[in-house]
């Protein structure tokens, strides 16, 4: 990696720097001193003391590497300079574009790393651990910032019956993450009812009957074309009355410039009150997420927690930062395949260390 490479060649300029043959070139430089110019006193003090540091270190820095032992001890500390980071975060600012960081988020991250790094004190045998250390922290830290809602941990702790709205973009994964949340319920002891909301798309309503069936789970409906906040409507009535725990309610997927969706949305938030609005959407659609996020939060009056979905399609993961730093809305879980165990609780350090490569 360029992160790795940076360093090394780093280290060899400055034993290059001290190069045998420019010392004999000083030698000359001073039978041809006619001038009295004060300049050459400094370099040859230079060039005469630092190769004999250094070549000894770096067989040595080798030799102890291999036998175990803790370079730290033996060689002190060096101090960041800008010259130092500049290729390597010129690395980082590519290979975070290349994941599908927003260009925003990856000019933020990169200033805020040079910031950072500039001027720390680290380990000589160590800088680019350490700069990959720092890098990791700061991308965890902002992808993590604030903690997604927990399902479980908030139905247990709230009263029933309890609305979940899921929404997003069509196609993006919000019927199925459904049946992962409604299995995720069931396994966790808690009776749950599907609003089969989407009047609007063909087949809609039998897809949620067919996750219905194989979970055992009740589906509320009406015909297409019906109110959709109606069906969620009958669908609380329904679970006060048996005791239901949790209702998830799909919706229809259609653009977040799509005003009748829009208004549809409104209404359902208004006359529903759903205890949590989940947005789904899907890894791969890289940073245009950031702004259909942004859109359904500001018009349904926040959004508690993203849904990333097809993790396991080829992502690149970049959505995981710039998420939750453009948005300011957490990721809550994330979608790793088609089968209803295929969620997961977001973990940012996990997620992170993926991206950034641990070692
Ligand atoms: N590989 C993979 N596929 C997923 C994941 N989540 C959903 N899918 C697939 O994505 C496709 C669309 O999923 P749906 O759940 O129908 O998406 P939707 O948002 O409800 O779509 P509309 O109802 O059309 O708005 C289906 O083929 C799902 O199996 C995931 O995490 N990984
Ligand atoms: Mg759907």
């Amino acid at each position: 990696m360029k992160k790795e490479s940076a360093t090394p060649n780093h280290e060899e300029k400055k034993v290059r720097a001290v190069p045998e043959e420019k010392v004999s070139e000083k030698k000359q430089e001073k039978k041809e001193e006619k001038k009295p110019e004060p300049k050459p006193e400094k370099k040859p003090e230079r060039t005469v003391q630092r190769p004999e540091i250094k070549e000894p270190e770096r067989k040595a820095e080798v030799k102890l590497g291999l036998a175990g032992h803790i370079k730290g001890l033996v060689f002190g500390e060096i101090e960041i300079q800008k010259s130092d980071v500049s290729d390597l975060l010129d690395g980082l600012e590519m290979d975070l574009l290349e994941s599908d960081v927003s260009y925003s988020v990856t000019e933020e991250i990169k200033q805020e790393m040079e910031k950072k790094l500039v001027g720390l004190k680290v380990k000589r045998g160590d800088v680019s651990k350490s700069v990959r250390n720092m890098i990791k922290s700061s991308l965890v830290r902002i992808s993590g910032e604030k903690e997604g809602a927990d399902i479980i941990d908030f139905v247990n702790k709230s009263e029933k019956p309890i609305p979940i709205m899921f929404l997003g973009v069509n196609g993006a994964g919000k019927t199925t993450t459904i049946a992962k949340v409604a299995k995720l319920l069931i396994d966790n002891g808690l009776k749950v009812v599907f609003s089969a909301s989407d009047t609007f798309r063909a087949a809609a309503i039998e897809q949620m009957e067919v996750h219905g069936n194989r979970l055992g789970v009740r589906v509320i409906k009406r015909p297409y074309g019906s109110d959709p906040t109606a069906v969620a409507f009958d669908a609380v009535n329904h679970s006060k009355a048996s005791g239901i725990d949790v209702v998830l309610i799909d919706t229809a997927g259609r653009q977040e410039t799509n005003q009748s969706l829009m208004t549809e949305l409104k209404k359902m938030v208004r006359v529903i009150q759903p205890k949590l609005k989940f947005y789904v959407g899907e890894s791969i659609a890289g940073s245009a997420i950031i702004d259909q996020v942004n859109e359904f939060n500001k018009e349904l009056g926040g959004i508690d927690g993203v849904i990333l979905t097809k993790l396991d399609c080829d992502a690149k993961g970049g959505a995981v930062i710039s998420i939750p730093h453009a948005t300011g809305v957490p990721i809550s879980y994330i979608g790793t395949g088609q089968g209803y165990s295929d969620l997961e609780r977001f973990d940012s350090e996990k997620i992170i260390g993926a991206i950034v490569g641990e070692n």
